[in-house]
């Protein structure tokens, strides 16, 4: 086999391995601390003014391997993104970002991003309300409490995504 033709069939193999692997369930495969994915999709993340919870939240998905860009909510409202996402008025946000053709809601686990967007879900996000302590960036804000990861859905209605 030439150089050429053998360069052929290492690219035409990878192709059937890739082809194989790359069922939904290993698209988003956990990476080690600190290495970024070139193939999640960035983060963009709006926050709170002078929030230490947002910005522990941020550094979280970054050493997820999330690449996560941030800006200051005008005034810390949400109010236009509660109508766009249909996230419950009640609910208390401290930062919310967009991920693909996602929305995250507060503090929301890495890893359900992850899941999240290897599963494709049809949602508008998902959501943590109320700032448990114990979820991501909330870590040693008082004893951690279980709590809800909610789906966001496109009829306004909200169901249990996962438990923490
Ligand atoms: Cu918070």
């Amino acid at each position: 086999m030439d150089q050429m033709s053998r360069r052929n069939w290492i690219a035409a193999s990878g192709g059937i391995l890739f082809a194989a692997i790359s069922h939904r369930a290993f698209a988003f495969p956990p990476l080690p601390a600190g290495r970024r994915s070139a193939d999640l999709p960035s983060v963009h993340a709006y926050l709170m003014p002078d929030c230490d919870c947002c910005t522990a939240w941020v550094e979280h998905l970054r050493k997820a391997g999330f690449a996560v860009t941030t800006e200051i909510a005008t005034g810390g409202d949400f109010t236009p993104w509660q109508k766009r996402y249909r996230i419950p008025p009640a609910i208390d946000i401290c930062h919310l970002a967009t991920v693909g053709a996602y929305v995250l809601v507060g503090h929301v686990p890495a890893d359900l991003v992850r899941q999240m967007l290897g599963e494709q879900p049809r949602l508008l996000g998902i959501m943590v309300p109320g700032m448990p302590a114990g979820s991501p960036g909330m870590e040693g804000m008082g004893r951690a409490q279980p709590y809800d990861v909610l789906a966001l859905h496109t009829d306004g209605r909200t169901t249990v995504y996962a438990k923490r």
